[in-house]
């Protein structure tokens, strides 16, 4: 196992091939890869955009971007400064260290505090770390959220936003039948707010999808004819599923027909607001494994 420290980012590289490549900006996960069962084929399984600023300037369009103290455009009081999903995925978090460093596994840690810019829209005590950790088919992502106020409580929302590569049109996300969703995509702001119930027992994206399930299962299937990602998360109750079809052409760093090629399902901890009391911390993990073989649930 081996991890290099470049100017801007940190590779790790497992011995039997698997990678991660993860920007200090926004502490994004813009890679990973590794190695397939079926033919030892190299598969990249994170979508970045080629239109994507990887400078610094934004928010990359890609990868797994970190989503915090807010999801969508910020509706705490505490958090009315902010810009849509929060601040920590458009800031330059810290190299950390490494926590662990086998033949089967490495994870690394950065983290974030405070920073003038950070008190001028978000003006709460915080710590924050990210933890990546990878192994030969699979990486993991937790999010630590420490409150360091000695009075105050602290708030937030929290969101792994993975943009998975894969082709849309094909892709299924189980189990969620008779999970309650709400419909972002819905035409007025009643029906956006008015609870739903799925009744797929597969959901797919094939249409523009804004989903956001409500305490859903928090162990999922996202698959296509060629592949698959599994999903186990801890504490992140709620489910995002997102692709923007034809929208997409409207997103300024989305790659001509991106929409086609990747599908964003995201564990975070969404509706309603996580609260910690002085000095707790709070942490959300997802564990992403690679499907190898074939599954159905028809
Ligand atoms: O997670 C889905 C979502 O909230 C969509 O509504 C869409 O806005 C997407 O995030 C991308 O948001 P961004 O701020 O990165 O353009």
């Amino acid at each position: 196992m081996r991890l290099d420290l470049k100017g801007d980012r940190v590779i790790l590289n497992h011995d039997k091939g698997a990678s991660s490549e993860i920007l200090f900006y926004g502490a994004t996960v813009i890679s990973w890869k590794s190695v397939t069962k079926s033919n030892s084929e190299l598969v990249e399984h994170l979508f970045v955009s080629e239109k994507a600023f990887l400078d610094g300037s934004k928010a990359v369009r890609g990868g797994i971007p970190v989503v915090f103290p807010c999801f969508g455009p910020p509706v705490h009081p505490q958090h009315s400064k902010l810009p849509q999903h929060g601040f920590a995925r458009s800031e330059l978090w810290k190299w950390d260290k490494v926590l662990t460093e086998t033949e089967a596994e490495v994870s690394v840690q950065l983290t974030l505090d405070p920073t003038a810019s950070i008190i001028a829209k978000f003006d709460r005590p915080f710590h924050l770390a990210i933890v990546v950790r990878l192994t030969e088919h699979q990486l993991a992502t937790e999010l630590h959220v420490q409150n360091t106020s000695t009075f105050d409580g602290l708030e937030f929302q929290a969101l792994f936003h993975n943009y998975f590569r894969a082709p849309s049109s094909e892709v299924l996300i189980f189990p969620l039948h008779h999970q309650s969703y709400y419909d972002k995509t819905a035409p007025t702001e009643e029906e956006r707010n008015r609870l739903k119930e799925e009744t797929r027992v597969d959901v797919d994206v094939k249409k523009y999808t804004d989903f956001v399930y409500e305490n859903a299962p928090q162990d999922y299937e996202v698959t296509w004819p060629q592949g698959g990602i599994a999903i186990k998360t801890i504490e992140l109750k709620d489910l995002v599923v997102w692709n923007p079809q034809e929208t997409g052409s409207k997103i300024a760093d989305m790659e001509d027909g991106g929409w086609e090629r990747f599908v964003c399902v995201e564990p975070g901890y969404v509706r309603g607001f996580a609260k910690i009391q002085p000095g707790e911390t709070w942490v959300g993990h997802q564990f992403l494994s690679v499907i190898h073989d074939k599954r159905t649930h028809l």
